[in-house]
């Protein structure tokens, strides 16, 4: 007989809580430039250590440096900087009209803007996001209309969506933005299968599954990995590791995985992890594996370290269980303040140049703003029509729906 021990579960802690002092010594941080690039036929176990290190371009003095630098041009880092401020601005001014009861909810992206805006800049036009609320820089960096996106936050009578999704839940098919869909993980599913159609068609068009460090836990996070790698399918796994799943710290979702990207290992897919608030970095790495799905070489996954600076939604607290301090002990910066940076290193950008385009996008916003809401708020103005309920959902109205409809009037 061996003596056997009291069990017990483990249950993961963050470092700190409230009033504590930030701590993120347990984020290891590669130098800029250090990590290799290796060919995009890479074979997953010869990459192993990548699932593991930092891929990071901009160094401290905003410098662009190592194996993975130079993939971009001074006007397209000027554009991805632009792309990014117009993201925090908006973000500024939707949550402020979400206090104002113009929208019953909004969920920002600060500090994590150089993750989809630079991806987007990685994809072709017809190639299919699948995106979770915290993606709108790919339809800000892809050109979509910020009225459009106001409109449909404030459901009002120019939404595009006629009131039918949750304010922020935007759809673009033309701009490759897949309706978003509120439960998580089914993004990475339904990716893989539209990726997967696209090479049954033996089209050329790929697809880019996204999801945060928490849905990971999600069971549709591991179903898309088994498909993905099965038929080597032409898809993108992002993962957002902005270390926050609301009020639940990374960790409890990572488990006994090192990283998120060590994940990928298990399935044979080749998996990088990469600074998210390094706009250079980000692309460089998205472009490697759009090459990768493009040339038919299968499936990438991707872990972005990043922050969720804000608060999870315009419902939430986070100083009940974080350091208000937190977002400023963070390691990896700021996105934006790291290109401007940059671009002011290489003698492309000034101070004075940034406080005139920050005046300039802000304007911008507000005449958006004020044009969208010409069309109505959330209490006030025009309305889609009860009508449009029952429109645009199914082929073929079923009869019970028939008969709402015929109740209500329509
Ligand atoms: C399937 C499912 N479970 C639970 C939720 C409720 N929920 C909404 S956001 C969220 C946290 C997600 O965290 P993470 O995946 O890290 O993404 P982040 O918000 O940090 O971008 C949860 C649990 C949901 N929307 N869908
Ligand atoms: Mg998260």
């Amino acid at each position: 007989m061996t003596d056997n021990a009291r069990l017990s579960l483990h249950v993961p802690e963050p470092a700190v809580r409230p009033g504590g002092q930030p701590d993120f010594s347990n984020v290891k941080i590669a130098a800029a430039g250090a990590v290799a690039r290796p060919a995009v036929d890479v074979a997953a176990e010869d990459i192993r250590d990548l699932a593991y290190s930092i891929i990071r371009v901009l160094d401290r003095n905003g410098e662009a440096v190592g194996p993975w630098a130079g993939a971009l041009s001074n006007e397209e880092l000027l554009t991805g900087l632009r792309n990014m401020m117009t993201l925090r601005a908006f973000d500024a001014r939707m949550l402020m009209a979400q206090r104002q009861g113009k929208t019953s909810f909004y969920m920002q992206h600060l500090g994590e803007e150089a993750v989809s805006c630079a991806f987007r800049k990685a994809l072709n036009k017809g190639d299919m996001n699948f995106p979770t609320y915290r993606q709108a820089g790919l339809l800000i960096a892809d050109g979509y209309p910020m009225i459009d996106m106001m409109n449909q936050i404030f459901s009002n009578e120019s939404d595009p969506l006629h009131g039918r999704q949750l304010p922020i839940m935007y759809s673009s098919k033309e701009h490759g933005f897949f309706t978003i869909s509120g439960n998580l993980a089914t993004q990475y599913v339904q990716a893989v299968g539209w990726a997967m159609a696209s090479a049954i068609r033996n089209d050329s068009k790929i697809a880019a599954a996204w999801i945060g460090d928490g849905s990971t836990a999600e069971s549709d996070f591991h179903s898309a990995l088994v498909f993905a790698s099965t038929y080597k399918a032409p898809v993108i796994l992002n993962i957002v590791n902005n270390q926050w799943a609301i009020s639940t710290f990374q960790g409890i979702a990572r488990g006994g995985s090192g990283t998120f990207a060590a994940r990928g290992l298990g399935f044979g897919i080749p998996a990088l992890r990469v600074d998210g608030n390094d706009y250079l970095a980000v692309y460089a790495v998205a472009r490697w594996a759009a090459e990768r799905a493009r040339r038919n070489l299968g499936p990438t996954l991707i872990e972005y370290v990043t922050y969720r600076v804000g608060a999870h939604s315009t419902s939430d607290d986070p100083s009940a269980y974080r350091p208000k301090t937190e977002s400023e002990a963070w390691p990896l910066g700021d996105p934006v303040l790291r290109l401007k940076k940059h671009l002011i290193l290489k003698q492309a950008w000034s101070e004075e140049r940034h406080a005139q385009a920050e005046a300039e996008i802000m304007d911008e916003v507000i005449e958006a703003q004020r044009q969208a809401e010409h069309h109505g708020t959330l209490h006030a103005g025009g309305k889609p029509s009860v009508r449009d309920i029952f429109e645009g959902v199914y082929a073929e109205m079923p009869p019970h729906i028939r008969r709402q409809r015929q109740k209500a009037g329509y």
